[in-house]
């Protein structure tokens, strides 16, 4: 506000105002001299062509002629008729049958009313002109129409402006028209304003697009009647009816709420930490990671600290445990964890490694010379960006720019720009791009290094994991701007002021890839040069350009939503890639937790996610479970079941890598895992995700070659798995999603879930038959499949007992969980269960306490199974059960909080969810980001809030969905992707003026 008059501060220099419609009336004008022009025209073309005449109508103006230059509206207006006339040249005849004839022609037409009629002004619009030039605002006519000046001086207004733009003018200076921002931008320049200090007031649809594409501090769109939604949606910030409502203060309040939410806007847009703080490095190192699904680096800084987790992760590349490294959290040592050869997720060197030195002075993050320091994660392009500012002494300033990213393009490049700025002195610069890790055994110790080499400036290490025998090539070649040649290290004096510039690839190939890891990566970094790695980046920015097309969700009111939405979606898209052998691990290729398994999470929580916004990429995560069918098969058999049993965590083969036990660091303590022979539902899990991708996409190939067969080999598991008891089949000694129970009999989720996968496959089978006879029978034989197990299968589906609600309707999660005693869960510790609770596993097994959504999740899996008292009914009995020890659980109580119009619980654990890593909130973010956290909170959004289900034609949101948004957002729209088609969903208040 300026203090003096209690006013706000103006913000603005000048006021750019369309001059057709909104100072005076031409349109009018314009059009009968348009409809005289073309009714002739078409008269004539009619006769000669022999066709009835259609006149030119008043639609046509507005569609084709309206805020156009002339002769674009000849050409647009002739071509939604059908009619191409030849451009002609400036000079034709006038009525000439040439886009120019045409063009002069309504010229003539035009002036020949101007003058005999005169033009009406806009009172409103010459009072608020004058009203800013007398605050010293200055003034600007801007006009596609060549008789601009003409219609000023009829007019009598040429005194009102500073600058006056016409048509004519435009084609001088070649000036595309609107809804190019030429004309509006030359404007501001003859007035000596920068665009972001000027307003523009438009009354056209292309008017407003120009003004916004040209970034002015404020468009104002002008509404005659019924235009106010498009205005708004070509740009307008501030769409008025008529002028008189505005003037200096008014535009003014206006251009600051504007900026506010356009600072807002880029704020949603972007991750940042200010400050370094070594306490919470290791998470910051997992927030601030970048990949691409083939690879991921945490976000450690270019140097890293000794204490540094720069891991390099290469999806897929796994080597035998390595007994000394923690499994998942730090308190636990694994056990006995050695027959298996890909049992953990390798960590390699840090890629983005540069050390700079200034006179002689080492730089280094955290270190005595640090001034200042930022991090900050790009989400629309997936670019890391710090800035770190150092004093080398007597006040020398040093100044570090770098950015880098996980190509999007490339999968195998990792791209970096480093800029050294000397702020105020000249001195001895050396950077060194040298990747030796100089503890190499100590931080990566699967690897053993199996050579090191400098090509032509190209630096090179081949790795070898230890036991599996992986071969990991990492080739680098970096240079300096202006300087034609790679090297891994530079030394020279640099001057006060001067940038140098710095830009790196490095090519990561494996055995997986090639058989030359090696030569792979040296080829591919030596045909990139400086322009290719500036050329690299701008298509990595353009591949994101189009993820968000497809993955972002806007919710207007509420910027820090978005940007949690985004960090989240940035982070799921950067895990997968769409490679079958491989899929996403319990921490993405963020941090070493859960050792790089794949668990349930990625069908259950984040396939939904992939699904809707990138298919194929859900399709790639499917084909995994096919690949490592094997594996699944060889698990059935040795558990003496027939089909495939999904292994509980799975790597490479789909063996099962899951720990048996962990030894407890502090007192030796032996904790049994039940969860890698009992959590059978996982199997389920797969074929829920094979049928809802079919349904989403309808994909036949992929059900004929992919999913029936999991289909098959899935149902035969679980119809050899029940065992006949006293109400049909039964499923015994389980554990399900709530991992605090184990042994149990008939957890609810788990026969639900069995049931539903033996249906599909029968139903596929069947679909198979009508659709692809030969295939199935094909495929029949090659599984043995006879029609007496298929029959068997129905029996099964009739008669396996699936828990139902009882009187009061509320499904026993599993045989005899209501018979526990209740343990009275005191508030500190939901959300936040201590870690001990996993070592009194015995004791807890006895207890109705809870570690994630199990019942819940099943009415979550099937939304239409059970009404709503039913849902409500289970919530109230669950949720204060429940002490969410994984992050798996918020995401989903918010969605079926959401469903039922539990608003304060709906938000209560919908805000845990998004912000679980951005808050670290289960303070272990430092091994990793939480991908299914993200994708749980993904689903309470579209599932929950939004209430998406889907029919034949696609998505269809809740009706009573705006009533249940959070109360500062004022909508939601995004998109989704079914049957090949995306489709805009939306739910929403109106949005304020
Ligand atoms: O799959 C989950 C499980 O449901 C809870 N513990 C962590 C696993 C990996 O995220």
């Amino acid at each position: 506000m300026d203090a003096a008059h209690d006013r706000p501060a103006r913000g603005y220099e000048a006021v750019l105002f369309d001059l057709d419609g909104v100072v005076t009336r031409t349109a009018d004008v314009h059009a009968a001299a348009w409809k005289a022009l073309f009714d002739d025209f078409l008269r004539e073309h009619a006769r000669r062509e022999g066709k009835p005449f259609q006149p030119f109508e008043h639609g046509d103006y507005l569609a084709f002629v309206d805020g156009k230059p002339r002769y674009e509206g000849v050409r647009g207006f002739l071509a939604s008729r059908g009619i191409v006339l030849p451009d002609g040249a400036p000079d034709d005849e006038p009525g000439a049958w040439t886009v120019h004839g045409l063009g002069l022609r309504k010229d003539v037409l035009f002036l020949e009313r101007l003058r005999d009629e005169g033009v009406e002004v806009f009172g409103e619009a010459v009072a608020l002109i004058k009203t800013l030039r007398a605050a010293g605002v200055k003034t600007a006519v801007v006009t596609s129409s060549r008789n601009g000046r003409e219609v000023l001086h009829v007019a009598g207004l040429e005194p009102l402006f500073d600058v006056r733009l016409d048509g004519l003018d435009a084609a001088v200076l070649h000036l595309r028209g609107k809804p190019f921002p030429d004309p509006f931008l030359k404007a501001a320049e003859l007035l000596g304003v920068a665009p972001a200090r000027a307003i523009v007031v438009e009354d056209s649809l292309p008017g407003v697009e120009s003004a916004r594409r040209g970034g002015f501090g404020l468009v104002v769109g002008l509404d005659h009647g019924g235009t106010a939604d498009a205005l708004a949606d070509h740009g307008a910030d501030l769409v008025v009816g008529s002028l008189g409502g505005l003037d200096v203060d008014r535009l003014a309040q206006a251009v600051a709420t504007r900026r506010a939410a356009r600072r807002a806007a880029r704020l949603a847009w972007q991750v940042e930490q200010e400050g370094f703080d070594p306490a919470r490095e290791h998470a910051m190192e997992s927030l601030f990671a970048v990949g691409n699904g083939y690879l991921g680096v945490r976000g450690s800084p270019d140097r890293p600290l000794p204490g540094s987790q720069g891991d390099l992760f290469v999806a897929g590349i796994y080597d035998r445990k390595h007994l000394p490294r923690p499994y998942s959290e730090q308190e636990f040592l694994g056990d006995g964890r050695d027959d298996n050869l890909y049992s953990e997720l390798v960590s390699m060197p840090f890629p983005f490694r540069v050390s700079v030195e200034v006179d002689g002075c080492v730089l280094e993050v955290g270190g005595p010379h640090m001034r200042q320091y930022q991090r900050r994660l790009d989400l629309r392009r997936a670019e890391l960006h710090g800035a770190v500012s150092f004093d080398v002494g007597a006040g020398r300033r040093v100044e570090i720019r770098t950015r880098r990213c996980a190509s999007q393009a490339d999968l195998h490049l990792v791209l970096q720009e480093v800029r050294v700025c000397l702020a105020n002195h000249s001195g001895e610069l050396a950077v060194d791009f040298s990747l030796a890790d100089p503890e190499l055994a100590a931080r990566h110790p699967h690897l053993t290094a199996a050579g090191v080499e400098e090509i032509d400036g190209v630096e090179v290490h081949v790795f070898r994991t230890l036991a599996s025998g992986f071969v990991i090539a990492l080739a680098s070649r970096a240079m300096r701007i202006g300087e034609d040649r790679a090297a891994v290290r530079w030394r020279g004096s640099a001057s006060i002021g001067e940038t140098r510039r710095f830009l790196r690839c490095t090519a990561i190939y494996t055995s997986r890839d090639t058989d030359d890891p090696r030569k792979a990566a040296v080829d591919h970094v030596r045909a990139i040069g400086p322009e290719a790695i500036d050329a690299a980046f701008r298509e990595h920015a353009e591949r994101w350009a189009g993820i968000w097309d497809a993955a972002d969700i806007r919710i207007p009111g509420s910027p820090a939503t978005e940007q949690a939405l985004r960090f989240n979606a940035c982070h799921l898209t950067s895990a997968a890639d769409r490679d079958p052998r491989i899929s996403v691990g319990g921490r993405a290729l963020t941090g070493r937790a859960y050792e790089g398994h794949i668990f349930w999470d990625v069908e259950m929580f984040k396939l939904p996610f992939y699904l809707y916004t990138a298919p194929d990429v859900a399709r790639c995560l499917l084909l995994y479970r096919h690949h490592t069918l094997d594996g699944a098969r060889r698990r059935a058999r040795e558990f003496g079941n027939r089909g495939a049993f999904y292994a509980w965590e799975s790597t490479v083969t789909g063996d099962d890598v899951t720990p048996r036990a962990i030894r407890l660091k502090t007192t030796g303590k032996v904790i049994p895992i039940f969860t890698g022979t009992q959590q059978i539902h996982i199997t389920a899990d797969v074929a829920h995700a094979v049928w809802r991708y079919w349904e989403a996409t309808r994909d036949e190939v992929f059900l004929r070659d992919v999913g029936l067969e999991i289909l098959i080999e899935t149902a035969r598991y679980w119809a050899s798995r029940v065992v006949r008891g006293p109400r049909g089949w039964h499923i015994r000694g389980v554990v399900g999603p709530d991992e605090y129970h184990h042994g149990v009999d008939d957890n609810a989720y788990t026969n639900w879930m069995a049931r539903d996968n033996v249906e599909k496959a029968i139903e596929a089978l069947r679909w198979a038959e009508s659709r692809y006879a030969r295939e199935r029978a094909a495929l029949a034989e090659r599984l043995r499949l006879e029609p007496a197990e298929v029959e068997q299968w129905s029996d099964v589906t009739a008669e396996l007992y699936c828990p139902g609600p009882d009187a009061r309707g509320v499904i026993e999660q599993f045989e005899g969980f209501f018979d526990l005693p209740r343990y009275p869960l005191p508030a500190e510790e939901r959300f936040r269960a201590p870690i001990s609770r996993l070592f009194e596993w015995d004791e807890i097994n006895r207890l109705q306490v809870i570690k994630q959504a199990d019942v819940l999740m099943l009415l979550h899996v099937f939304p239409d199974a059970f009404p709503r008292d039913i849902v409500e009914a289970n919530y109230r009995y669950y949720e204060p059960l429940t002490d969410h020890g994984s992050s798996l659980s918020p995401g989903i109580h918010a969605a079926i909080a959401a469903r039922l119009g539990l608003r304060e619980d709906a938000e209560r654990y919908w805000r845990e969810s998004l912000w679980l890593d951005l808050s670290n909130s289960m303070s272990n973010s430092a091994l990793g980001i939480h991908p299914a956290c993200m994708g749980a909170t993904w689903q309470a959004l579209v599932f929950g809030f939004l209430g998406v289900r889907f029919d034949e034609e696609g998505p269809v949101v809740d009706p009573d969905a705006a009533a249940r948004l959070p109360e500062d957002w004022h909508g939601v729209s995004t998109t989704l992707a079914w049957r090949g088609r995306r489709h805009r969903v939306h739910a929403g208040r109106e949005v304020a003026p």
